[in-house]
């Protein structure tokens, strides 16, 4: 009976944690899109509560931060909501990351190997390549993020010096996702592509694009890629 009014207290909380996300609300101060709604606790303090009652990052990501932002997606899509909205939201799940990030990246210190990670050219979304360096952290990986817009031959400098084993690129845009192809392209011109395993990921990206511009693995979320990772490493073992 306890675990039963807990699993729908901990359902309560992700359906408000979502809502909140949805509405843009960062902290209890702020109105929401629908307004209204100054006073009620929002994205922080949700979090923070969720925390503090040791409900999983995992699902506080998936089932609350992710799930909040698809529908704000969708509500862009259909033009009930503009880019101010979305920024909002973006901001409030940037608050929210910034409670889990502590906890997720002190899971584990074994040092599993050097991943790159960056937003494709022309793209500036970061909420998900933010979080799945995080858990790669969390994960026991030494990341080196090189953040938004990044340009192929860039990554290509970076992979040459610093000599990673993984590169994980973003795209969100089916305008972006092409530069991740180009990348792949230019880590072969250069001669380092069997160098380096190439993982992609983003709302843009599928398995059959990542297939067709030859990476090694498509991932949906950050724990997605963990997953593949610890394959990679099975297979070298
Ligand atoms: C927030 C947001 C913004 C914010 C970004 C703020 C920020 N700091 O990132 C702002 C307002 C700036 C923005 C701008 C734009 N946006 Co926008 N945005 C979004 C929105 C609503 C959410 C994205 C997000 O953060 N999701 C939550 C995170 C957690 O999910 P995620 O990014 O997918 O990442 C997860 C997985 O995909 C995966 N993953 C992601 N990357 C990687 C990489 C690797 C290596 C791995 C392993 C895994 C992995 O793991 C992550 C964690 O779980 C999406 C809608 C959507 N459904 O995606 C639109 C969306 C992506 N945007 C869109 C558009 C059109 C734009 C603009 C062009 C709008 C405009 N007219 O200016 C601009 C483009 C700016 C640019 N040049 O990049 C469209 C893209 C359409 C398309 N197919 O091309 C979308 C899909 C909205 C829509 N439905 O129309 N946007």
């Amino acid at each position: 009976m306890k675990e039963t009014m807990e699993e729908t207290m901990e359902e309560d909380i992700l359906a408000l944690l979502k809502e909140n996300v949805i509405q843009g609300r960062r902290t209890k101060d702020d109105e929401g899109v629908d307004g209204d709604m100054v006073g009620t606790p929002a994205v922080l303090e949700l979090t923070q509560l969720m925390v503090e009652s040791d409900i999983a990052p995992e699902i506080i990501i998936k089932q609350g931060l992710t799930a909040g932002m698809q529908v704000v997606g969708d509500k862009f899509a259909t033009k009930e909501y503009f880019i101010p909205d979305m920024l909002a939201s973006a901001e409030a799940v940037g608050a929210a990351m910034d409670i889990l990030k502590p906890i997720l990246e002190a899971a584990d210190i074994e040092t599993k190997g050097r991943f790159v990670i960056a937003t494709a050219k022309g793209d500036i979304h970061d909420i998900g390549k933010n979080i799945v360096a995080i858990l790669l952290k969390g994960a026991g990986y030494e990341v080196k993020d090189l953040g938004i817009d990044v340009s192929p031959e860039k990554i290509v400098k970076v992979v040459r010096e610093y000599k990673p084993d993984f590169l994980g690129i973003s795209a969100l845009l089916t305008t972006t996702m092409v530069a991740m192809g180009k990348t792949i392209e230019a880590l072969k011109e250069n001669g380092l592509r069997d160098k380096v395993k190439v993982l992609v990921g983003g709302a843009a990206v599928s398995e059959e694009y990542a297939q067709e511009i030859e990476a090694d693995a498509y991932c949906v979320d950050g724990f997605h890629a963990i997953k593949v990772l610890e394959d990679f490493q099975k297979v070298k073992t």
